[in-house]
Formats: C-alpha cells, structure tokens, sequence
C-alpha cells in the first residue's frame, strides 16, 4: 500500500484522448492497464473529466480558427482545439477499460462556455478553483502521484499546480502520454516539470511514494 497521505489523481483518461477520439493522444490507450495496477494501492483516489459545454472556447470551430493555432482571449493564450469532451457524449466517457471501482471523486473541468481547464486544481484564468485542492487536504493528503493525458497539457499544469500549492508531487513516467502540440512540448514540459520540482517515478516504484 501507499501512504495514506498520498492520493492518485487520475487525469482525463477519456475517449476523445485515445487512439480513434476527437483529439487523440498517441499511444493514450497505453496508460490504462498500468492505471489499472496501481490504483488499488492508493487510499484515495480522484479522476479527472474534461467536461465541456457544446461550442467551447477551446473548440477551432467556435472562432473558424485552425486546429493547433492560438488565439489570444484576454489575458490567456488559448490553444485551438478540435470539439472533445463534450458533456455527456461518448467521446467524453472515461476509456471502457478503466476500471471505476477505486476512485473515490470525479472532477469535471472546463465545464464553463467561456473558459477552459486544463489543472484540475484551477482553470485557466488561474484563479478559479475546482475544488480539489480542499478536498486532498481536507482529507490529510499532502501528496500527490499524477497519471493520465496528455502529459503536455492537463497532466503539466496539474502538476505544476499542485507543487505550488505545496503537495509533494509525483508524475507515473510509464502512466502518462502526451499530445506534443507543438512538436517537442512534450520534452519541454517534462523539463518545466523537473525543474518545478515535480518528481518523474515509474510504476514500478509508486508504493514509496
Ligand atoms: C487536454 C487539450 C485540451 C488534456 C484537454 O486533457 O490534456 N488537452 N483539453
Ligand atoms: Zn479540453
């Protein structure tokens, strides 16, 4: 077993994200057995849902923009994403083979037309809290191991998110997979994570957390 002061956050293992979705992430499949065989060690666990309303900020066809620009809205650079995660549809659903019955919470984020999510702490005006950061402590949790997609987006912001917020902070190396949009993101934001002090772990090596 882990400690019981260290919780799983499992970040937006969804359909859209795998192999066949609307904005896949490749190999994003992959995490899912490994997900699976670690989970059961936590004392708590939380998964995360990109969650958002039809015409989304984030979605291209919303502005007429193409996919994997940025378009600048208000003070935050926004990626231009291809619709995922609507609320409710299939693609949104968590990959069928994830198994459900160790998570305790699902956080759904991105849920507001104007605003997108990308930490499961807050969204990505900075300010607006999800909530999680007061559920973990106010459970005990002071430390956090991350897994899930994409390692460049949610899984990077999450993780900066929670080094900051002052939990000791794990990314599962063999449980997340990345978008590398643009190309070599995925190298930089593993760079940016170290260097925040997030601490990169195989599964393997988990139940020391
Ligand atoms: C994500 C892009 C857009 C993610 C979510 O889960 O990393 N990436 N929405
Ligand atoms: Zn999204």
């Amino acid at each position: 077993m882990v400690a019981s002061e260290t919780a799983l956050l499992i970040i937006d293992v969804q359909n859209d994200f795998c192999p066949g979705g609307a904005l896949a992430v490749p190999d994003g499949d992959m995490v899912v057995p490994v997900i699976n065989s670690i989970a059961p060690s936590f004392g708590r666990v939380v998964a995360t849902r990109d969650w958002h309303p039809v015409g989304h900020i984030s979605f291209a066809s919303r502005h007429g923009s193409e996919i994997g620009t940025t378009t600048q809205i208000g003070e935050i650079e926004q990626v231009m994403w291809p619709d995922h995660c609507v609320q409710g549809s299939p693609g949104a659903e968590f990959h069928p083979d994830l198994d459900p019955r160790p998570i305790d919470l699902i956080v759904h984020k991105g849920v507001r037309v104007d605003l997108d999510s990308y930490s499961a702490f807050f969204e990505n005006d900075a300010r607006t809290p999800t909530g999680l950061q007061y559920y973990l402590t106010g459970l005990g949790i002071t430390s956090v191991c991350i897994c899930g997609l994409a390692t460049d987006y949610c899984v990077f912001f999450t993780a900066t998110d929670a080094v900051r917020l002052g939990f000791t902070t794990h990314v599962v190396s063999d449980a997340v997979r990345g978008v590398d949009v643009p190309a070599g993101n995925i190298e930089k934001t593993i760079h940016d994570m170290k260097a925040a002090g997030v601490i990169l772990l195989p599964s393997a090596d988990v139940a020391n957390a």
